[in-house]
């Protein structure tokens, strides 16, 4: 069976855990900081230009938004943290919303955990994937904006992740440009194989 992320449409918005979808399907999840790129990220996988919102002001998804994929999994777009309403880098916390999102009993398939390609991860992001690790959670780290760099600077960022994150040799870390699709096969077969599934090649 293949899966075709065309078919994603949008479902609707949490803001706690009781107004989440209770169906149980799979979730794969997405998280990072404010204006890294998860809604582009969707967008892009989904082959639809706004289907979820993007902004240049950071901290513009502030809920849980649900996106439905052929009735097969959710894609889940988690705010963005590391920003406080007036887009100020000040305070640094997850949103208690994405905190109890992880924790509670949500049935997550994967976690996309999204890096700026360009930019260190802050101490947030070291500290969710050591979190995703030691809970054993599914996870894969997405190196975003990456049209922003050569190939050359690209695989560079790659090892340089892949250490300051204290990775395992065997945890991918994809690439990705939501401007020139970058990685975007690749994330599709990924999303797919959760389920089960290829991914249908639609464009
Ligand atoms: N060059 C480039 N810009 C990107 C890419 N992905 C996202 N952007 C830009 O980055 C900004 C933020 O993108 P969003 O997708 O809204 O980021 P987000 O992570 O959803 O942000 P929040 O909703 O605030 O958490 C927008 O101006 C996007 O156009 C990319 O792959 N390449
Ligand atoms: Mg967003």
């Amino acid at each position: 069976m293949s899966l075709n992320f065309r078919k994603t449409r949008f479902v609707g918005v949490a803001a706690n855990l009781g107004q989440c979808p209770m169906d149980g399907l799979p979730e794969i999840v997405l998280s990072g900081r404010s204006n890294v790129g998860k809604s582009s990220l969707i967008n892009t996988i989904a082959g639809q230009k706004q289907l979820a919102r993007v902004s240049s002001t950071p901290g513009k998804t502030k809920l849980v938004v649900y996106f439905n994929v052929e009735d097969k999994l959710y894609l889940t777009d988690l705010p963005g943290y590391g920003f406080t309403k007036t887009g100020h880098h000040k305070k640094q916390d997850f949103s208690s919303l994405v905190d109890t999102y992880l924790t509670g009993e949500r049935p997550i398939a994967l976690v996309l955990h999204l890096l700026d390609i360009r930019h260190e991860p802050s101490g947030l992001d070291v500290q969710m994937i050591a979190w995703l690790e030691a809970n054993d959670m599914p996870y894969r780290v997405i190196l975003t904006k990456c049209d922003k760099l050569s190939r050359q600077q690209i695989s560079q960022q790659v090892q340089v992740m892949t250490k300051l994150l204290d990775l395992e040799e065997d945890v991918n870390l994809i690439a990705f440009s939501a401007l020139n699709r970058t990685g975007m096969s690749e994330l599709r077969e990924l999303v797919a194989s959760v389920v089960g599934e290829t991914a249908a090649s639609v464009d």
